[in-house]
């Protein structure tokens, strides 16, 4: 009796300490003071308070959304929603100099844009380490990295074999490997010629795992993956159980491309898709083994040759997202063409690959049974795309076409006889919504309470400008039974994918110093006045010169038609947002170096004559007499 007593003492204790460590790991909840039953304020109110940041108060997250086609990674504060900062990635960018130094006119090799889709976090067991941020390039098989000290790109890796690079860039739990992926196939290497119509046999899907340096982020390719003519779609990192697994969407698995014969009509034709499943540590020793061919100076591994590297699970038709649970025990996919969202269990995929419980084959690669692997399937509504989760065991599905947010309860289910009873909610949201994003949603450790609703249309929320209309961004409460909409801001074109992240996990740099062993000088770099010069070497002239309130010196640079003109640009102001630009007029060239950088413009001068130059951010009372000649004789 008493040793009964003692145990269910325990189990109290045990349970107490569970519900604490699940509160503990949960964030700050939003205030609902407003919302508190007499406390006597309405919904409006309440959402007001909860989103209100006062003058010269901080925001409590980061949100970093992609740009889309306009290849841009923008940064806005939660709750607040203001936009704060746009980080240029794949598109030059005046405001910040970026694309117009050698530098960055380098990484953009020559593209003048890019389509941001998917932001991915560097982690560290499974937790955003706060590092690099990386993002893919949907349209040019490329993905970057910026450095988060600085907000600033630092890498731009085009990768062979890869055509729009859509299932990107997602991050293993260590950071050892992000994910990419042909979604549109073509003929390999590149340049290779085939007709359409002979698309089932000579167009081919790849997926890729770029190696991460630990140390400085330095991307490189690790691994290819040959894969059928299919159009790869999202991906997602394994992670606990399924830790060492990439998982990717995949749609028209009726490989086909019927000139005129609508790729919407051809690619919806059979019941199910799939997900591809690729192991990283055997891809890569496969690689290191030496069994990968090369093409296009890639090593790509062909599953027909080299097995257990590759899997294919059926998923219901078209599908979009594929979305790993923070626990690592569920893969999450939704068809956007089935009102369901299907969930499998790692164990069960485990198990399958161990017994070779396979219903097909394709290219070499398995395809596991999916009813041995499939743990549920939950009606979570009308075009289900993407999945995100909190704190507190539960999924939420945007719905894409229902214009709604489903909040649905995880495995694991008592009563199987009717799943709807696992939709918690529905939220609407204005207007068709693509994807959504909890804080901190892609770790292992979510602090879900809030929820940005990410949609394609704003129609009619906003005053008007125009036939083109902005995206909307809506704030979402999650902490209790019922969503609650708290706000709607809007952005430019086009948010595919965000991610939020407290901000107390990102501590920024606010100048580069001057002797600062973590940012090595810049060869090129002069700090005074003395050492600012102009140099000539047969038909190139070179300028040290340095830039500080409110002058630049040399403030004349004396060149011939038909030199080339370097100029190194040293900002030597060592005071946080001190910036200077240099522009030359007339000469399409305008930097901007943060305080202690230095920037690098190389160009010819083309054109003879007379042509100022000038400081472009306004950095003093005298900014504007902040200014030189270049003369070209
Ligand atoms: Cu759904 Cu490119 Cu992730 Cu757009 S993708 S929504
Ligand atoms: Cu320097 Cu304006």
């Amino acid at each position: 009796m008493k040793s009964s007593r003692n145990i269910l003492a325990m189990l109290v204790v045990v349970a107490v300490v569970a519900v604490l460590v699940m509160v503990a790991s949960c964030g700050k909840r939003p205030p609902r003071r407003g919302a508190t039953r007499g406390g006597g304020g309405s919904d409006v109110t309440s959402a007001a308070l909860a989103t209100y940041v006062a003058p010269g108060d901080l925001d409590e997250y980061y949100l970093f959304y992609s740009g889309g086609h306009g290849g841009q990674v923008f940064v806005a504060g939660i709750p607040s929603m203001r936009h704060i900062a746009t980080i240029p990635v794949f598109t030059p960018y005046p405001g910040t100099g970026y694309g117009f130094d050698d530098e960055t006119k380098e990484m953009l090799d020559g593209y003048t844009w890019g389509d941001s889709h998917h932001p991915g976090f560097s982690e560290t067991g499974g937790e955003y380490d706060g590092r690099w941020l990386f993002i893919n390039d949907n349209a040019n098989g490329r993905i970057a990295r910026i450095d988060l000290r600085d907000f600033k790109v630092k890498q731009i890796l085009k990768v062979a074999n890869i055509s729009a690079n859509h299932g990107s860039s997602f991050v293993s739990p260590n950071t050892e490997y992000i994910t990419m992926s042909t979604r549109m196939s073509v003929p390999i290497p590149a340049g290779t010629y085939a007709d359409v119509d002979e698309y089932a046999e000579k167009y081919k899907g790849v997926v890729a795992g770029i190696e991460i340096d630990s140390d400085t982020g330095e991307m490189s390719l690790g691994w290819e993956v040959l894969v059928p003519p299919f159009n790869y779609d999202l991906g997602d990192a394994g992670k606990g159980p399924s830790e060492g697994y990439f998982f990717w969407t995949c749609y028209n698995s009726e490989r086909e491309f019927i000139e005129g014969g609508k790729l919407e009509v051809t690619a919806s034709q059979r019941d199910k898709d799939y997900i591809l499943m690729v192991d990283w540590r055997a891809a890569a020793q496969a690689v290191a083994d030496g069994k990968a061919d090369t093409i296009g100076g890639a090593p790509v591994l062909n599953p027909e040759k080299v097995s257990g590297v590759a899997w294919f699970m059926p998923l219901a038709k078209s599908p979009h997202g594929v979305d790993v649970a923070p626990s690592g025990q569920w893969i999450v996919g939704s068809g956007k063409l089935s009102p369901t969202t299907t969930v499998f269990n790692i164990d069960k995929i485990k198990k399958a690959i161990e017994e070779e419980d396979y219903e097909d084959t394709i290219d070499g690669i398995p395809v596991l049974t999916y009813a041995s692997v499939r743990e549920a399937e939950i009606p979570v509504g009308l075009g289900p795309l993407h999945t995100q989760f909190d704190c507190r065991g539960n999924a939420y599905t945007s719905l894409f076409v229902e214009s709604a947010v489903a909040k649905w309860k995880l495995p694991p289910y008592d009563d199987t006889s009717d799943m709807s009873q696992y939709v918690l909610d529905k939220l609407p949201v204005s207007y068709n919504i693509g994807h959504l994003v909890t804080a901190e949603g892609d770790s292992m450790s979510p602090d879900g309470n809030y929820l940005v609703a990410l949609n394609k249309l704003s129609k009619g929320r906003h005053i008007s400008v125009g036939p083109s209309i902005p995206e909307s961004a809506q704030l979402i409460d999650i902490s209790g039974d019922k969503m609650r909409l708290l706000y709607d801001a809007f952005t430019e074109p086009e948010p595919h994918y965000a991610l939020i992240i407290k901000a107390d996990k990102l501590d920024p740099i606010e100048v580069y110093k001057k002797d600062d062993p973590d940012w090595p000088q810049n060869a090129n770099a002069v700090w005074t006045a003395e050492e600012a010069r102009v140099e000539r070497r047969g038909n190139t002239v070179e300028v040290w010169m340095i830039a500080v309130r409110s002058f630049f010196a040399p403030d004349v640079i004396r060149v011939n038609k038909g030199d080339t003109v370097i100029v190194h640009l040293t900002n030597i102001e060592q005071t946080r947002d001190e910036l200077h630009g240099f522009a030359i007029n007339d000469y399409d060239i305008n930097i901007v170096a943060d305080p202690g950088e230095t920037k690098t413009v190389t160009f010819t001068a083309d054109k003879s004559g007379v042509y100022a130059f000038y400081c472009t951010n306004f950095c003093s009372a005298l900014h504007q007499e902040m200014q030189g000649y270049m003369l070209v004789k």
